[in-house]
């Protein structure tokens, strides 16, 4: 409980956003059987989908209907005070025009904006705090795979594209790291990693999927899907939730949670000092489906009549 963290103790509510190549697949993948599998941002892994017809994907991403300033209005209008997007999820696939490798959404598709560049322009200018979501997880990088004897490389590449998110897109107020629990992930590399970010951005708040809750436990936990019966007095806690069944986008998942049930998340975690990130999941347009919106004006309305001020 610093200066540091005071914004995002008060502030409790947060939006989450899953968007990469795999939300180009809306959620289905037809196998050259003829048969259809389903999964979201895991479909290259769940679905078997060959690294050549992924990366043949990649050249067909075209998000033109990205509209950061409608995103961030979105979170906004909704009440919530920062907003954390998925920079690479475990695929690898950098949504930046990263310097680091080509395996990124600039020099593998005919989609040549930066849109982490947009979100912080609007994200600013909106009075938004901006995050970023970092797997450490890496299931393209060579030298991330398991039994690889080159890792120290990959994490080189990884602290590279750390600086970059973190000095070229103004002050980024929360970094989610995640896939922490994959070998050869150690504590002490959490640990060291943790040290590297504090001094590149020592007011970076930073989830404890930073390290294997050992060593390196960064500023708050992770709890997610659930509204936490018994939080731990003084421990900072963020409640991730998906908005239906899935983080990043599916057409068929249709299973959204109505507006009543995301406000009573919302007051419950409120009232145990926790916050709650919310998700949405862009189509492959990079477009928020409608029914996704419609419950974030739903809960921003509940708290303009029921809220604080
Ligand atoms: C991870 C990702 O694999 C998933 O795709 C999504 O991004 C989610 C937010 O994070 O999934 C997890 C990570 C940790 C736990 C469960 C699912 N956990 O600690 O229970």
């Amino acid at each position: 409980t610093s200066a540091r963290t005071q914004w995002w103790r008060d502030g409790h509510f947060g939006m989450f956003m899953h968007f990469g190549l795999y939300s180009a697949y809306r959620g289905e993948y037809r196998r050259p059987d003829g048969t259809v599998c389903r999964n979201a941002e895991w479909i290259k892994r769940d679905c078997a989908i060959p690294w050549t017809e992924y990366e043949a994907k990649a050249a067909t991403f075209n998000p033109s209907g990205f509209d950061a300033n409608a995103v961030i209005g979105a979170a906004k209008a909704a009440g919530q005070k920062y907003f954390v997007i998925t920079t690479k999820h475990h695929d690898g696939f950098a949504m930046w025009p990263t310097k680091v490798n080509n395996w990124n959404i600039y020099d593998r598709t005919p989609f040549k904006r930066d849109i982490l560049a947009e979100l912080a322009t609007a994200a600013r200018a909106q009075g938004v705090k901006l995050g970023f979501y970092y797997s450490i997880w890496d299931w393209h990088d060579p030298d991330a795979q398991p039994g690889s004897t080159n890792y120290a490389a990959y994490v080189t590449r990884m602290k590279a594209q750390l600086k970059e998110l973190l000095t070229n897109y103004g002050d980024i107020a929360e970094l989610w790291f995640d896939g922490e629990w994959e070998a050869p992930w150690t504590d002490q590399e959490g640990a060291r990693l943790e040290d590297f970010v504090r001094g590149l951005a020592p007011n970076t708040i930073i989830n404890n999927r930073v390290g294997s809750r050992g060593i390196a436990d960064g500023d708050f936990g992770t709890p997610e899907q659930e509204v936490p019966a018994t939080p731990t007095d003084g421990q900072l806690w963020e409640s991730c939730m998906t908005i239906n069944d899935h983080w990043g986008f599916a057409a068929y998942d249709t299973n959204y949670k109505s507006a009543t049930t995301l406000v009573r998340h919302l007051a419950g975690i409120a009232a145990s000092s926790g916050n709650y990130l919310l998700n949405v999941g862009p189509d492959e347009r990079g477009v928020i489906p409608q029914p996704q919106i419609d419950r974030l004006t739903a809960v921003g309305n509940w708290l303009r009549t029921n809220g604080p001020a």
